[in-house]
């Protein structure tokens, strides 16, 4: 399905005087406090944030799952509900594929139609947490830490076969998430497990090729609830630093225990020039499937405070993927990312109107509420006529959930799909 360009000009044209008065208004009273307005709705249009080809369908818990009318159940279907998202937000430039979920047939049909709708392909995703039906071995007890040598040399050779998939795309990277870990107290030696993850990371970044990147992501429990291997930012740090230049940590949003400082985190790992790729989402308690900025956007804010600061001083650091990492048991799964795509927008932009040298100088003065009042003052400026400025220069549409809905999108993907149409995924 693609969206008309005449009926989106038609959506855009009822609001745009609306949008004219609101961002004149905020336009002016930024550029009076010094602030590069055209500089930065020119970053905001900028940024693109990788889709997963796993967040387009219903997801589910462990105690069920609704489905959801018209979801893509084949690749093509979610490179065109990623192309949908494109088209209104221009910010989802690129899809993330999870593979043996998403493995192209038609590698340059795929391709095609990825760069159809103006989509790149991002880091691929292999996938050694579940059995697949041709597996001659388990990754019950296990992946690359497993006891059992077999497993390892199993999913080594999976995450090797992964990177071929993605480099016949046109990926540039890998990200290795495990569910590695133990349930039960003295179920596993913590060591052995900890080294046979480093030595069998160590042979998937042998078969890196050399402009690629190895983004190692971490999460502290879940699925298994005693231990996990790679806990942590410090081991996915030290697994990283162990393999070589190319590998990186991955952060997670959604992979710290309540509380955690992420900004600290973030700002950490950028100065070790570190940090390779990041997940969004939200959660309220222990999960990591809520809708970006739906529960802590100030902490949002505050993180990307850190990613500004450390995009604009740590060279050392190379650009970093993002990627929204949500799952939608009960919205429509293409709104819900609309959201998220706007919250995360939303922070980036409030953040880019922090003026840095004014902090620093705060900080150095020791000025700890001056400090407060520029993180706060830059938060609680409405930042969303620059957005929707940012969305109109790029081609996009001034409000995309109401353009969505106008556009009766669901309605017409049930109409081609059918009600019971079921994505691969979580
Ligand atoms: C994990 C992790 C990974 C994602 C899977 C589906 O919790 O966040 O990034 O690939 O979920
Ligand atoms: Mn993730
Ligand atoms: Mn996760």
């Amino acid at each position: 399905m693609k969206i008309d360009i005449n009926q989106l000009e038609q959506v855009n044209k009822n609001s745009l005087s609306g949008h004219k008065e609101r961002y004149n208004f905020l336009a002016e009273s930024l550029s009076k406090q010094g602030r590069d307005v055209v500089g930065i709705v020119e970053k905001i249009s900028k940024f693109q944030v990788a889709i997963p080809s796993w967040a387009l369908g219903a997801g589910g818990t462990r105690f069920g799952r609704f489905g959801f009318q018209g979801e893509p159940s084949n690749l093509e279907q979610k490179i065109d509900d990623v192309g949908i998202l494109h088209r209104l937000t221009q910010t989802a430039g690129a899809i993330s594929l999870h593979i043996p979920w998403d493995v192209p047939n038609d590698y340059g049909a795929i391709k095609e139609l990825a760069s159809s709708h103006d989509i790149l392909f991002d880091a691929v995703n292999s996938n050694t947490f579940q059995d697949q039906a041709i597996a001659k071995h388990s990754y019950k007890y296990g992946s690359l830490s497993n006891t059992s040598k077999v497993s390892r040399e199993q999913a080594i050779a999976h995450n090797i076969d992964v990177i071929k998939i993605g480099d016949k795309l046109g990926s540039k990277s890998l990200t290795v998430w495990l569910a590695d870990g133990s349930n039960f107290p003295g179920q596993s030696n913590f060591q052995a497990a900890l080294q046979n993850t480093e030595n069998s990371l160590k042979e998937i970044y042998k078969g890196l090729p050399d402009d690629w990147k190895l983004f190692i992501e971490y999460k502290p429990y879940e699925p298994n609830f005693y231990s996990t291997v790679i806990q942590d930012w410090g081991t996915s740090f030290m697994l990283a630093n162990a393999c070589g230049d190319k590998a990186y940590t991955l952060v997670d949003l959604g992979h710290h225990l309540p509380n955690t400082n992420i900004e600290q985190i973030v700002s950490t790992l950028m100065l070790k020039g570190k940090l390779g790729g990041f997940h969004f989402n939200d959660s309220k308690y222990g999960d990591d499937d809520l809708t970006v900025g739906s529960v802590k956007p100030y902490a949002l804010f505050l993180i990307f405070n850190a990613l500004v600061y450390g995009m604009e001083n740590n060279p050392q650091n190379p650009y970093p993927a993002w990627m929204i990492d949500a799952s939608h048991n009960i919205k429509d799964p293409l709104e819900d990312l609309i959201q998220s795509l706007e919250a995360i927008q939303e922070a980036y932009a409030k953040a880019l109107l922090i003026d840095q040298k004014e902090l620093r100088e705060a900080q150095s003065n020791h000025d700890v509420v001056k400090c407060q009042e520029i993180l706060q003052d830059a938060y609680r400026t409405d930042v969303r006529p620059l957005l929707e400025k940012a969305r109109l220069n790029a081609g996009g549409v001034l409000n995309p959930i109401a353009a969505y809905r106008a556009l009766e999108i669901r309605k017409k993907l049930i109409q081609e799909r059918g009600a019971n149409s079921v994505a691969s995924g979580l």
